[in-house]
């Protein structure tokens, strides 16, 4: 492979925003090395010294460079998602949606959009672990020919709060305390839960908060929402309220928490490293994009707000109409370039997508511009390659701190006589952007509309729609969440105020965190909605990863047929055993080990297929697998045992049961664990 990385790059067929990239991509192969000023540099190694024991020399231009450099290296962290990572990828479109919006890039079926996403939990800091229990942020850029248009969305429908001022004390309250700076990305504390029991607002986020989707598997197994209620105008001006939804192919799995702790110590890159493997290897993270769509006639005829974030619009009131389908495909080429300084900003819209009145996205149109400047350093962060937009950018804008273009011309202001009034304005026909001429009217009030006023409805319309091990995870992590809460009076405050919730749900809390049982009425609310439990999510092996545990002596022909098979289903595995490379069954078959006992961990995997047989050190071999297999129970995984892994199974506090997959005596062994790999997690196992 003669071609250098950035010669290969080149020769792909890239979209129109890699195209763009391209000419900011530098490639250091085989090249010598200059100052920033372009001087050849003769040694780096050895600062400019009188007489080489002496002291260094003001002159030495080089080092006075490479070092004020590094000494400015780094830019300020995302104030709340500083911990993320990103990939490329592109959108297509199902069906022509100009009936609803005259957004250019949700009009033609044959037309990519290139696209870039970031992941990412809101509390901890850049280095903080992947597997915390926090939201994750979905952030998507697509670079259309009408400009840029950002979908900043969470994994989770629904915020925490409802009037954008309060967004500075939430995340005070949530972030480490700022006396001790403990605990680092958790939300189990004493100031957030003080925050939660004195903002009921909260009371609907806090139990998906407290659910299985905010310790999800993967970022390629998480659903995307828009979250506010956005507009959609088409070209004759008729506008509907829109919600956007991201619904991963894959379907929407999570962790269990107890494995998601140990992932953190284990593999603190646990979810940017599953994404940017998968993505190596082909197995592209696919997403289709779904819209619930409201006349604006019909604004009122629901019994909750629909400007309010703490809302969801259950599926099954207004179903979501899937209209496309993104795919990530490639991975960034430098993670600070591209990951770090991109900007994303949901006041990105393009012609046919606008606004709501809904108080926390008009805050957040804000916020973000805001904080760009001073993350970017100034106000031409546009221009960093990554947030460039695809289409031509004419404006009077000038200057600026590190502005990259170079403006022809005298004239910088509109209207003028000397550049025939150009650059010109668009009419809305040419693609000028007219804001949606909504019709408002009111006196000026800090106050909140009364239909905002109801916390516990859909709170409680959540519970009801999870299934029993849902229930119980939400229990667990409230038990876990509200028990480090130091103050009793706050641990007391949060079961008197979920009692509106589920009574059950907070007396069985309050037993375990040491308070009075909650003596308050719990909402009346008896519907569910299906859509909401993850329990009736799609089910695939494929991309699950399996943990080969094996040793010398193996039985070739077995293992060898459950080994392709497995691959046939998409499904990956690495080779485990007692040391790194060449593992020897019958016949002298080889197969080799990436892997040893301690390099990784069954945590690591979403399960074990359980093969053994011999090593140089028995004893240790057998209780390294035989841990392994007790984790992966524990966890609830499926566990495949060889004929030759029984031995091991016997040895481990496994029992026979659903999710354990045995070959021996089954002809259909390879089948019936790809099955149960599907399934992701036995929740029947009684593990306690
Ligand atoms: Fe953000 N949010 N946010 N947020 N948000 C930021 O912008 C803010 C909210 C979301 O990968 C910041 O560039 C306010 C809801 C994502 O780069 C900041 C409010 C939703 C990301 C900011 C909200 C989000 C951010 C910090 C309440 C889901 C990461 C750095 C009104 C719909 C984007 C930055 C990336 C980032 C402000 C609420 C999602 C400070 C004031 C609701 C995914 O501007």
């Amino acid at each position: 492979m003669d071609k250098s990385w950035s010669d290969q790059r080149k020769d792909a067929d890239g979209n129109a925003k890699d195209k763009q990239l391209e000419r900011f991509r530098i490639n250091n192969d085989g090249k010598k090395m200059n100052t920033n000023q372009g001087i050849k540099v003769s040694n780096d190694e050895d600062s400019l010294k009188a007489g080489v024991r002496g002291p260094t020399i003001m002159e030495d231009f080089h080092f006075r460079e490479k070092m004020t450099h590094f000494d400015h290296e780094r830019i300020p962290e995302r104030v709340v998602h500083a911990r993320g990572f990103a990939a490329h990828g592109e959108f297509e479109l199902y069906e022509s949606m100009k009936e609803f919006t005259r957004a250019n890039f949700l009009q033609d079926t044959s037309k990519k959009t290139p696209v870039f996403v970031r992941f990412s939990t809101v509390v901890g800091s850049l280095g903080s672990m992947d597997t915390a229990r926090d939201v994750r942020g979905f952030a998507t850029k697509f670079y259309t020919e009408e400009g840029n248009y950002d979908l900043v969305g969470n994994n989770i429908p629904v915020f925490f709060i409802q009037d954008a001022i309060k967004f500075p004390d939430l995340i005070h309250a949530v972030k480490p305390e700022p006396h001790n700076e403990m605990p680092q990305a958790a939300s189990a504390h004493d100031t957030f839960w003080d925050f939660v029991a004195n903002n009921q607002e909260i009371a609907h986020m806090i139990m998906w908060h407290m659910s299985d989707r905010t310790i999800p598997r993967s970022f390629r197994m998480m659903e995307g929402f828009g979250v506010h209620t956005f507009r959609f105008v088409n070209d004759k001006g008729r506008s509907r309220f829109v919600k956007f939804h991201w619904k991963p192919v894959l379907g929407v799995h999570s962790l269990v928490w107890d494995e998601a702790q140990i992932i953190g110590g284990k593999d603190a890159d646990f979810q940017r490293r599953d994404l940017w493997e998968s993505i190596e290897i082909g197995d592209y993270p696919e997403y289709e994009l779904g819209v619930q769509m409201i006349n604006k006639e019909d604004e009122f005829k629901f019994d909750f707000d629909i400007l309010d974030a703490t809302k969801l619009w259950p599926e099954e009131l207004v179903p979501v109409k899937k209209i496309g389908k993104m795919t990530l495909n490639r991975n960034v080429d430098n993670v600070f370039a591209e990951t770090e300084q991109v900007a994303f900003h949901p006041g990105n819209v393009v012609p046919g997508i606008d606004f709501t009145n809904d108080p926390l996205l008009q805050g957040r149109l804000f916020s973000y511009i805001d904080t760009q400047l001073i993350r970017l350093g100034g106000p031409n962060f546009a221009e960093i390659p990554i947030n460039r937009p695809i289409c031509p950018i004419h404006n009077n804008q000038r200057n600026g701190f590190s502005r990259q273009t170079i403006n022809l011309g005298k004239v910088s202001y509109h209207k003028n006589s000397l550049a025939g009034n150009t650059p010109s304005t668009s009419t809305e026909k040419e693609g000028g952007f007219v804001h949606y001429e909504e019709k408002v009217e009111g006196r000026i009030t800090r106050a909140r509309s009364k239909s905002f006023d109801d916390h516990f409805s859909q709170a409680r319309l959540f519970w009801n729609s999870m299934s029993p091990p849902e229930k119980q995870h939400i229990i667990d992590a409230f038990s876990f969440e509200v028990g480090k809460v130091k103050s009793k009076s706050v641990r007391q405050q949060v079961v008197d105020m979920f009692v509106h919730v589920d009574k059950v749900m907070a007396t069985t809390v309050a037993e375990n965190i040491g308070v009075n049982r909650p003596t308050g009425e719990q909402s009346k609310v008896i519907a569910s909605s299906p859509a909401l439990s993850q329990a009736n999510t799609i089910k695939l092996p494929q991309t699950l990863k399996v943990g080969v545990l094996i040793g010398d002596g193996f039985d070739a022909n077995e293992v060898g047929e459950v080994l392709k098979f497995l691959t046939r289903q998409g499904v990956r595995y690495s080779i485990i055993s007692d040391k790194l490379g060449v593992v020897t069954g019958s016949n002298g078959v080889q197969l080799m080990a990436s892997e040893t006992f301690i390099t990784t961990d069954a945590v690591l995997f979403d399960s074990l297929y359980v093969v053994g047989v011999r090593a140089d050190n028995q004893a240790k071999f057998n209780t390294h697998i035989v841990n392994y297999i007790n984790e992966a129970y524990r966890h609830y995984k499926p566990i495949g045992i060889a004929a030759s892994g029984m031995t091991f199974f016997n040895m481990s506090n496994a029992n026979v049961g659903p999710g354990i997959v045995m070959a021996t005596g089954n002809t259909n062994f390879a089948k019936k664990f790809v099955e149960a790999i599907a399934q992701q997690r036995f929740w029947q196992r009684n593990i306690y």
